[in-house]
């Protein structure tokens, strides 16, 4: 090799190492989501589908998982192979709630993300919102915060390029966490059975092992030549992760669009003192994320929600961007005039700043719109308890 291009791949790998990155997968998501909700199911084996004929597993609990149970099978054969297998219907709603919620976990520490599906991401956290030096100390937190916000567990994998942090967080899975330190790249991957591969599927892993590869020091005998004459593209990805390189970023295509807390009251409240406090209390929470975020919108937005579960919100734009206590205070103020709370004890309370870019044609200067209604002032939305929390699909 020439000296030039060593010193080129040198410097590559060095910044390569540089990098922290986490990948973050919700463990036996979409059954985890449903055990919680019914404790009935904790402990059992649950598949998440259709239970019909044509009906297909989306996933299995772990306990399912024993009998051969798996991702993709039909309802029919995944019974056979456990006759106790409870099958329950999905709720996407819920599911992209919870996914939601995670996301908003990932951004305390990075914008860097990149999700793969509604539980999976990757997270750049090189540099990150609270200064620490250890991507494994945030990896730690966030699990932590994960399992607190939702009751459920995630598993984590750390190291300096995607397709480790991947295999991490496969690793010692439930509730796992793996960090492949750089130094420790080349012993890992050279242990690691091919069927852990990142993109190494069943076929492939088949594959694999007629070549004789079965394992990570195996492969890295095979030539890129080799390796791309019998894989194509996927060649040199294999190629080059034998080897624990892996340049690609964590590509985010997020544009924060808002910012913004909300606060489900322990008891309901309705004296005018006790909202006021309240309402001062959600004002300095969404003062510290906008600190946090610096993010610059011109859009204050009230959500209240009451004991009935009947929720409204109202918004009002203006030409300054909203990010001092003395300018969105008042504001909070005058949209919770607005409300008449009397008859009707308040079950949540909420304020976000959205509207990063102000259009020419848009309404300015305290007008009181409603939030995505157009201009039908106070019209309510009716929320039913249960679709509040998610309704089937
Ligand atoms: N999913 C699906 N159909 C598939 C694979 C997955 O509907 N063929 C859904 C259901 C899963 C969710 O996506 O709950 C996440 O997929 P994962 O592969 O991450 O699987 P799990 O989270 O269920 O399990 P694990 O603990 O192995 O991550
Ligand atoms: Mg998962």
């Amino acid at each position: 090799m020439k000296v030039s291009s060593y010193l080129c791949r040198r410097k590559r790998d060095m910044e390569n190492e540089r990098r922290k990155i986490i990948h973050v997968d919700m463990d036996q998501f979409f059954a985890a989501v449903e055990q919680r909700d019914n404790p009935d199911l904790l402990g059992k084996p649950v598949a998440v589908g259709y239970d019909g004929e044509r009906g297909v597993v989306s996933t299995a609990s772990y306990e399912a998982r024993r009998f051969g149970v798996h991702s993709a099978q039909s309802v029919m054969v995944a019974k056979r192979l456990c006759p106790d297998l409870i099958i329950v219907p999905g709720h996407y709603n819920k599911y992209k709630e919870v996914s939601a919620q995670i996301h908003d976990i990932f951004h305390d520490y990075t914008d860097i993300i990149e999700p793969l599906s509604l539980d999976e991401a990757f997270l750049d956290v090189t540099s990150n919102k609270v200064d620490e030096e250890l991507a494994v100390n945030i990896a730690v937190d966030i699990k932590r915060r994960i399992l607190e916000e939702t009751q459920l567990t995630a598993s984590a994998g750390v190291s300096y390029c995607k397709f480790l942090a991947k295999v991490a967080s496969d690793y010692r899975k439930p509730d796992g966490l793996c960090v492949v330190h750089p130094d420790r790249a080349l012993d890992f991957i050279a242990q690691l059975p091919i069927e852990r591969f990142w993109l190494v599927g069943r076929k492939t892993a088949e594959r694999m092992h007629r070549l004789g590869i079965h394992n990570g020091y195996q492969l890295r005998q095979f030539s890129l030549q080799y390796l791309t004459d019998k894989f194509g593209k996927a060649g040199q990805l294999f190629y080059d992760f034998a080897r624990g390189i892996d340049d690609r970023p964590v590509v985010t295509d997020w544009v924060r669009k808002s910012v913004g807390c909300e606060h489900t009251f322990l008891k309901d409240i309705s004296r005018r003192s006790e909202v006021t406090i309240e309402l001062y209390h959600t004002v300095l929470e969404l003062l510290e994320r906008i600190q946090k975020t610096q993010f610059k919108g011109h859009t204050l937005t009230l959500k209240v929600k009451f004991h009935d579960f009947t929720q409204i919100t109202r918004s009002l734009t203006v030409n300054d961007i909203l990010m001092e206590k003395a300018q969105i205070l008042p504001l909070a103020k005058q949209l919770m005039r607005e409300v008449d709370y009397a008859q009707r004890p308040i079950r949540l309370l909420g304020l976000s700043v959205s509207h990063a870019e102000v259009e020419e044609e848009k309404p300015l200067h305290g007008q009181v719109e409603t939030w995505e209604e157009g201009y039908l002032p106070f019209e309510e939305m009716k929320v039913s308890p249960d679709l509040s929390k998610g309704g089937s699909a």
